[in-house]
């Protein structure tokens, strides 16, 4: 018997991966070994962690989610209160604007799967729906946007469109049936489902209704996106279509030829994968793969295809397609967006190489 279970210590390698920054510990992000995992839920000890100054200690019983601006009264509500309203789950993944930046440089770094996507996790959240809350202060008419603000030393701060508000964006109390982690944001979190991490704003204690954006630090000099006439683009909110293979990936050496399945996940912020295609020969052709049930919206959906690999060097890909038609672009039509090196909502097509003795490598194709 023990009072909250851990996995099996065979398992011990089974981690988030991060590196420190040096006299800023509390400043950084860590990764899940996507590689690792099967299925579609993230572990809580395994949730990717992006914090820009630290994770707050905070007391559930005296904090305070404040919400006032363009509201007819405003209000701060408690946890306890928020347990008043009916609650709701809601299986939704989280994707950092910053994942997969690394394949933005020119050469193909030789990182694994959970390294270079790692800035994504899903799980089932449980909370309240934000829309009776904005109910409950009675939102003006003129309210065009939120400001939301989070309690840790960075007060991170960003501006969420009303319509979102109102739609299905959640105060999100529970992860995975228990408390929201305190890396995730206890004892409450922003949830907007589909719209980059950075927005999903934790430790939620403010939200202001404004007429206007608040052209935030995280909204302006961080995760706009550069464009190639040198102009900035803002709120690009919504994550793109993307998949990755995650067996075979790198790290994870095929032994000799034979039977394989291939396996990965595939999401989309704007709604349902409606297919995931797979290549074996570098993009020249296309198979289907079958996609797990439940496929839910802007959750991961698990994809998996049986193939045979004879032992000649191979170029494994993925392509999702989702349920608006968004198909994932190549590299080089997502590349020729914006201006070079710009690294931010990065969701071209991922290719692994195999070689003859088996060893998988990150490649652009
Ligand atoms: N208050 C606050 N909210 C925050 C952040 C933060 O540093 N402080 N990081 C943001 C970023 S950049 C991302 S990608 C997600 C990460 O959520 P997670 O740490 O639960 O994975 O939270 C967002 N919300
Ligand atoms: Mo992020």
């Amino acid at each position: 018997m023990s009072g909250y279970g851990m996995p099996a210590h065979w398992q011990a390698s089974v981690k988030r991966t991060f590196t420190l920054a040096e006299g800023r510990p509390g400043t950084g992000s860590s990764k899940t070994p996507l590689q690792l995992l099967d299925g579609t839920l993230t572990p809580n000890g395994l949730h990717f962690e992006r914090h820009h100054n630290g994770v707050p200690d905070i007391d559930p019983s005296s904090h305070e989610l404040v919400i006032h601006g363009l509201v007819k009264q405003p209000r701060a509500f408690t946890l306890e209160s928020l347990l008043r309203y009916p609650l709701e789950s809601h299986i939704r993944f989280i994707e950092c604007t910053g994942n997969s930046a690394a394949n933005s440089q020119e050469k193909p770094p030789k990182l694994d799967a959970g390294a270079l996507h790692g800035l994504l996790s899903c799980s089932e959240w449980t909370g309240v729906r934000l829309s009776y809350l904005l109910d409950e202060v009675g939102l003006e008419g003129r309210a065009k946007w939120l400001i939301a603000e989070g309690a840790d030393a960075a007060a991170l701060s960003r501006s969420v469109p009303v319509e979102k508000a109102l739609d299905d964006a959640m105060v999100a109390l529970f992860q995975n049936g228990e408390a929201i982690r305190p890396e995730q944001g206890y004892p409450m979190r922003l949830l907007l489902p589909g719209f980059e991490g950075n927005i999903n704003v934790k430790w939620l204690r403010r939200l202001k209704a404004t007429t206007m954006p608040a052209h935030t630090k995280d909204e302006t000099s961080k995760y706009s996106d550069l464009m190639p006439d040198g102009r900035a683009r803002q709120f690009t909110l919504e994550v793109g279509v993307k998949s990755v293979i995650l067996r075979p990936s790198p790290g994870l050496v095929m032994r000799g030829p034979g039977f394989y399945e291939i396996s990965g996940i595939a999401w989309s912020g704007a709604g349902s994968i409606k297919r995931v295609q797979v290549s074996a020969d570098g993009g020249r052709t296309w198979a289907d793969a079958a996609l797990n049930a439940p496929v839910l919206p802007k959750a991961l959906t698990r994809f998996r295809i049986p193939w045979r690999w004879e032992g000649q060097p191979v170029t494994l890909m993925s392509r999702a397609i989702d349920d608006r038609r968004n198909v994932q672009p190549s590299r080089r039509e997502w590349t020729a967006q914006y201006a070079p090196g710009q690294p931010y909502h990065y969701n071209a097509l991922q290719s692994w190489a195999i070689d003859t003795s088996g060893k998988v490598t990150n490649v652009f194709v």
